[in-house]
């Protein structure tokens, strides 16, 4: 741990500035210094200090890793290592990330820029790193055992190419592929571009962020690397509500948030109160003709989307997977519906046997999340979260977009909760109600039947000689 220091001492534009200091010609020789990173908190964007300028993103409860500029060359340190992450507050768990943490740190760069990237194996196991969505030499593209050996514990790699096209990328092994995936590592790649392009607009704010899930037992800190489907912690950036933090902005900012998924299954990402343009997918800017406005897009398994719109509806507005359970954090699956069952009787009778026997569900599952039941340690509860008005009950991949007038070009500070302007909140009528329309239950049919139907015996008669079918 003596090799690695605390490099951003804290939140603020001023610890920004951090990969200017001037490297000796002996430095230069040995590998890039390694910077990790321990805190969980959306970290503030990294201005460039050196090579092209452009407009940093800021990666949602994460960070951008510094470099260092050796002869025109950005050098990049990723250390693939264990590390401990916490999902939300209540809950660590015990993955495999880079540098610290899960998903590793994003890189920026700047179409044209030639990267070199170290890449150091503290695994237990061998790995590789998989450039997704790159132009690069074949063997540079990281599979291992396809375009490289793999790169065995405790040994590094050097990857190098240059950064052809500008656009939303990702980082990921190509080695035990389904274990070191559900093991947490990943990271977002940047390129931006090198001077103004047609299909690229400039923005306020630059978001990003990866869709990631895992299976951890509640209790349990590690994830289960064998789970296919039915994962109970649904995160982004390896973070799950209330642990994600809200994306705030300035009114009327021209915001993009760029999204990647690398996980088993599709998520249709929602945002409230705006509609957003799809500028950019895996394969580069869109062309305008094929944009359209949309408040949900999909983004598919291994695909990257990055979304746009102007911020112009002050609020607190949801910004969620819109999966519903991909709106929870850890439940059982196997519950049966027991909406407009009286059980309670049968409840009663059972408790005498089993005294922690409760009563679920009778009246929907919103009762679970006021219960506040005692919950096993280092899990998170299915449904939570606290807002101005109540409970929230939700988890897993929901946050906020707040949009707020007073917030300060370039402060991406919680501005705390929204307050409403008076007459624009929904209220309770206490009034005279009359009677409401109502749809009659009967339903018709496209097409009257001949008859009244008529009852028929059937016999059905088994093929001979089989039997068990
Ligand atoms: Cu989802």
């Amino acid at each position: 741990m003596t090799s690695r220091r605390e490099f951003f001492k804290g939140a603020g534009l001023a610890g920004t500035a951090i990969a200017a200091a001037a490297v000796s010609r002996v430095a230069m020789a040995a590998l890039p210094e390694l910077v990790t990173m321990d805190k969980a908190a959306t970290q503030p964007p990294l201005i460039p200090p050196n090579g092209r300028a452009y407009n940093p993103v800021v990666t949602l409860n994460g960070w951008t890793l510094p470099w260092r500029m050796n002869n025109g060359i950005k050098e990049f340190h990723l250390v693939a290592e264990p590390v401990v992450r916490e999902i939300a507050p209540g809950m660590k768990a015990h993955l495999w990330g880079y540098n610290g943490q899960s998903p590793g740190p994003t890189i920026e760069v700047v179409e044209g820029d030639r990267v070199r990237l170290f890449v150091t194996n503290k695994l237990p196991e061998h790995t590789t790193i998989h450039w997704h969505g790159q132009r690069l030499p074949n063997g540079m593209d990281g599979v291992g055992g396809l375009n490289q050996p793999q790169i065995k514990p405790g040994k590094t790699f050097v990857y190098e190419f240059i950064a052809r096209r500008p656009g939303t990328f990702m980082y990921h092994p190509h080695a035990d592929e389904s274990t070191q995936m559900a093991m947490g590592m990943m990271g977002f790649w940047v390129t931006h571009p090198k001077a103004r392009h047609s299909l690229i607009d400039e923005v306020n704010r630059d978001f990003c962020f990866l869709l990631n899930a895992y299976d951890i037992d509640p209790g349990s800190f590690t994830p289960k690397t064998s789970t296919m489907l039915d994962f109970n912690l649904w995160t982004w950036n390896s973070r799950a509500f209330p642990g994600i933090d809200s994306l705030n902005v300035r009114l009327n900012d021209k915001v993009r948030i760029r999204i990647g998924n690398l996980t088993m299954t599709n998520h249709p990402m929602h945002l409230h109160g705006h509609e957003f343009l799809v500028t950019g997918t895996d394969g580069g800017p869109t062309p305008k003709s094929t944009r359209r406005y949309e408040v949900t897009t999909d983004v598919a398994v291994g695909q990257m989307r990055q979304i746009e719109f102007l911020a112009d509806e002050a609020g607190d507005w949801a910004f969620h997977c819109h999966k519903s359970h991909h709106t929870m954090n850890a439940m059982g699956h196997d519950v049966p519906n027991m909406i407009g069952v009286e059980h309670r009787g049968i409840a009663r009778q059972i408790t005498s046997l089993i005294p922690d026997y409760m009563v679920m569900g009778e009246r929907g599952m919103a009762d679970m999340s006021e219960m506040e039941m005692p919950l096993p340690d280092n899990t998170l509860p299915m449904m939570t979260g606290q807002g101005p008005y109540g409970g929230v009950e939700m988890g897993g991949m929901f946050t906020m977009v707040k949009i707020r007038k007073e917030q300060k070009p370039g402060d991406y500070t919680d501005p705390g909760w929204y307050k409403q302007p008076a007459g624009t909140q929904a209220y309770e009528w206490t009034g005279p109600l009359a009677e409401p329309p109502r749809f009659k239950s009967e339903g018709g049919q496209s097409m009257p039947s001949s008859g009244k139907p008529v009852n028929m015996e059937m016999n059905v008669r088994k093929p001979s000689g089989h039997s068990g079918h």
